[in-house]
């Protein structure tokens, strides 16, 4: 293959400056980025994720900004017939000049902008500059021309001075940067992504896909759909690999854009499979464009070759339709979470921060992540991550909680928009849905007239028919088509949740449905008992979740220790959603003991939420088959914050992290106690291959006296969810206490321990707990240092905490005496490390191979070590 660099030249724009319109000095800035970040590297705003410093910065989104740069020009570049600027993400509303012509208008933040500039370009030195209007500015007019305003209940516009003027439902942009209910409002402008300068003579490829038209085990049915432009026509040689094998055909290119298809087979592919079924597997496809056996043009795309379908069909042994996704034939039971932007100023998120989220999801036993619709379509290296570790993806469209307009500019932005994205993502095998919304069918809830969050009430007959029909236009129409037309085969999912689109008042996910995906949010917004989540159940739970604190450590910087009080005005600001604090003490009251001061309150509402998603959790994959997936909320933060997440914004694991990795693995045993007087075990798999298991259940005493075993062994079907014993607590306990006795579960796979359940017979409160001695003793296992942990009395929801970022083995786990616990710690890489792994690779391989799973994690000893338990944290009678 000839060099590529001959064939198209690339250069990334660097080098920036910036100011505000109204201003004359210039200030460096870094692209991609954003104003905000800019104007605190250069010292003129103080961290907005500090105590309150985000009410002092709502200044900036008032404001036009300018950016500029310069760019050399050589002759190799001019003699080039082509000479584009190419934007990966402008944010939001850009005029983009070359040497003061003006050669590009934005308006959509999610879009690739391209602008020719072969006639602006010069030989030598070439200005660039873009001018930003305000997103605020730009869209209150479209607020008062439209006459009323359109419900948009996250967007905090209080926040940003504007009272309720709610404006960002008119701007492509995204919907979090105006604020949420775990976010800050930083609503931003800047170039966001890569800008580049790209020239080309002759043919370019400008896309390629593979799509996948029918995949069996024996062989797979493609075809490479290869849009080419040509300046004039001409035969070529098309030439595709992959894997060693290659196919070629010759075509005639028209002049100007071609789609050619190129049909492909391969014999006994490689299929991909998400983590737990089997490997992750991606080819690299690569496209060359000859004539005359000289190389014009080629692009290589990367995909994993599998068979993927929604299945929302009948079943005779239940009522309504089911909601799961089948792989390769496979029927998956989804376990993940919802991601949301790793940053309020999204372009600081690095691959090392990527690569945590992925990593913590594969080592929490994870195989599903919904993009959540009020964020942003993520970068290439999330999607490149999640086909790596094989973590299925369910991916909204860019709209949440908020009725959109639908004129026809409005509609025609996000069909580009649609386009764009999907083009971009289409070769992720780990994409395998494209959902309209997020909760907008509910919210509105269009044909039951009181349902849903009240927002019809505050229009008129005419401008509710108005927002409705602008609602189909979007979600029932256009985003429909687009999907069927770039990613066949791929299914859409119009609002999440939905019934399914019935045009009547059933479509609406309102209550337990027995069809569609459902949000049960009864915990926690509505106080309902942590025990509903044991019958709230249906076919596929994409959202649930309960709001903890960060540790103490995360607190700390935006919080100064005088700030450390829960309605302080420093903590407040870091608790975006209203309810948040009474919620969790109402709950904390109910569920655990007394925390003894803050510090104990913030690690007491960590055990406090993963008790709560633990049960959920469970409760989901004991209803296996006829529920097919549990999505909890929320993943990650994008600032340090009091929020659903299970990790916080510096990707330290909470309680939850630790509960979730528990809770998720592929051979589930779990502890059922929802009938009162009654004990339920269950065992679920995930996996495809039956296994041998040993459960055995016993009774102990506080102190670890075994006063009751019972053993039973069995083999698990793959896929099978089963209740293999049901007692009585009275059988169980005889005459010990209940508030004196140890419920265990333990399962055995081959002699071998796989996994404890621990549970009570009684609340937490009513435990008498005493303050235990916990014993540490260093060791090795398997030539890695490791921790042996030892207790004289039952110690709770044992915390170990290091100096430096890492994950434990196990953590927020309930030690019983007479029981030894190994754990072990891995550290956090940091990106440099990360970095110089990459290179070697890079070196050493060719492109042509998928990039290895470079090791995020990697065992090390823990700095400082600290081992706490609930003990700590409580006064003990
Ligand atoms: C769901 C999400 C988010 C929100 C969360 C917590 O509705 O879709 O909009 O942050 O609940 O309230």
């Amino acid at each position: 293959m000839t060099n590529l660099q001959a064939l198209q030249f690339r250069q990334s724009l660097k080098q920036w400056t910036f100011k505000a319109i109204d201003e004359s000095e210039w200030l460096p800035a870094t692209v991609p980025g954003t104003v905000h970040t800019d104007l605190l590297d250069n010292g003129k705003i103080s961290n907005p994720f500090y105590g309150t410093n985000e009410k002092d910065v709502q200044w900036i989104d008032k404001k036009d900004w300018e950016y500029i740069t310069t760019i050399d020009v050589e002759e190799n570049v001019m003699n080039h017939s082509h000479i584009e600027l190419v934007f990966a993400g402008l944010d939001t509303y850009a005029e983009v000049y070359v040497n003061e012509q003006h050669v590009l208008s934005a308006d959509n933040m999610f879009r690739t902008w391209r602008a020719d500039v072969k006639p602006y370009i010069q030989l030598g030195a070439n200005h660039i500059r873009i001018h930003f209007r305000s997103p605020i500015m730009e869209d209150l007019p479209k607020l008062e021309a439209l006459g009323y305003g359109l419900p948009a209940t996250n967007d905090q516009s209080e926040v940003g001075e504007l009272g309720d003027k709610r404006v960002s439902v008119f701007a492509r942009k995204a919907p979090y940067h105006y604020g949420w209910d775990w976010g800050p409002r930083f609503v931003t402008s800047g170039i966001w992504r890569e800008a580049e300068l790209v020239a080309w003579s002759d043919v370019r490829i400008e896309n390629v896909y593979i799509r996948q038209n029918q995949v069996h085990a024996e062989s797979a049915d493609l075809t490479a759909v290869v849009q080419i432009y040509s300046e004039q026509e001409r035969q070529v040689n098309l030439r595709v690999y992959a894997d060693g094998q290659n196919w070629e055909q010759i075509v005639t290119l028209a002049e100007g854009t071609d789609a050619v298809q190129i049909p492909l087979t391969l014999n006994n592919p490689k299929l991909w499979w998400s983590r737990g079924l089997g490997d992750a597997y991606l080819y690299t496809f690569t496209v060359e464009v000859l004539e005359q056996n000289q190389t014009l043009a080629v692009k290589s795309e990367r995909t994993g070759i599998r068979a993927i379908r929604l299945v929302t069909e009948p079943h005779p042994d239940y009522p309504g339709t089911s909601f799961y996704f089948e792989l390769n034939g496979v029927p998956v039971f989804a376990k993940g979470a919802n991601h949301i932007p790793n940053d309020s100023f999204s372009p600081r998120v690095t691959l090392e921060r990527y690569r945590h989220e992925i990593v913590t999801a594969v080592e929490s036993n994870m195989n599903m992540l919904r993009v959540w619709g009020g964020g942003i379509y993520e970068n290439d290296e999330f999607y490149d991550l999640c086909d790596e570790y094989g973590i299925l993806v369910w991916q909204d469209f860019m709209f949440a909680c908020s009725m959109y307009p639908g004129d026809e500019e409005f509609l025609d932005s996000v069909q580009a928009e649609a386009e764009d994205n999907i083009r971009r993502l289409r070769n992720h095998p780990s994409i395998v849905l494209w959902c309209g919304n997020n909760e907008i069918d509910s919210a509105w809830s269009q044909y039951v007239e009181d349902g849903g969050w009240g927002w019809k009430k505050d229009y008129n007959a005419e401008q509710r028919t108005q927002i409705w029909a602008d609602y189909e236009a979007l979600f029932h129409e256009l985003l429909p088509e687009v999907v069927q037309t770039e990613h066949p085969g791929i299914s859409y999912w119009p609002s999440s949740p939905i019934v399914a689109v019935t045009n009547n008042e059933k479509q609406h996910t309102h209550g337990i449905t027995d069809s569609g995906d459902i949000h049960y949010w009864g915990v926690w917004h509505n106080s309902e008992p942590f025990e509903r989540y044991n019958t709230y159940i249906g076919r596929f739970m994409s959202e649930y979740g309960f709001q903890s604190f960060p540790e103490y450590k995360s607190v700390r910087t935006y919080a100064e220790e005088s700030d450390l009080e829960l309605e302080s005005e420093v903590m407040l600001r870091h608790q975006k959603n209203g309810a948040g604090n009474r919620l969790i003490k109402e709950y904390m009251d109910k569920y655990l003991p007394a925390p003894k001061d803050f510090p104990s309150f913030l690690y007491m509402s960590q055990v406090l939420q993963a008790e709560a998603m633990k049960t959920a959790i469970e409760a989901h994959r004991r209803r296996k088959p006829y529920c097919m997936g549990t999505l909890y909320w929320q993943m990650n933060d994008c600032w340090p914050v009091a929020s659903w997440s299970s990790m916080d914004y510096y990707g330290r694991w909470k309680a939850v992290q630790y509960y979730a990795k528990r809770s998720f693995e592929d051979i589930l045993i779990s502890i059922d106690q929802s009938v009162s007087g009654k004990v339920d075990i269950h065992l679920v798999s995930d996996l495809i291959a039956p296994k041998s298991l040993t459960v055995r259940v016993k009774v102990l005493g506080l102190d670890g006296t075994l006063y009751k075993e019972m053993p039973q062994s069995l083999t698990l079907a793959g896929g099978e969810a089963i209740k293999v014993l049901s007692v009585t607590t009275e059988q169980l306990l005889g005459d010990v206490h209940p508030a004196e006795a140890i419920l265990v579960a333990e399962l055995e796979h081959e002699d071998q321990l796989i996994h404890t359940e621990i549970a009570y017979f009684v609340s937490a409160p009513e435990l008498a707990l005493q303050q235990p001695h916990l014993q540490i003793v260093e060791t090795e296992v398997d030539g890695v240092v490791a921790y042996q942990l030892t207790t004289d009395v039952l110690a709770r929801q044992v915390w170990l905490s290091s100096e430096n970022e890492g994950i434990f083995s196990d953590n927020f786990f309930d030690l019983i005496p007479g029981v030894t616990k190994i754990v072990q710690f891995k550290k956090l890489q940091t990106l440099q490390e990360v970095e110089e792994a990459a290179h070697s690779h890079v070196e050493s391989n060719i492109v042509q191979k998928p990039v290895p799973h470079l090791p995020h994690f990697v065992p090390a000893k823990p700095e400082g070590l600290q081992i706490q338990s609930m003990a700590d944290f409580i006064h003990l009678s």
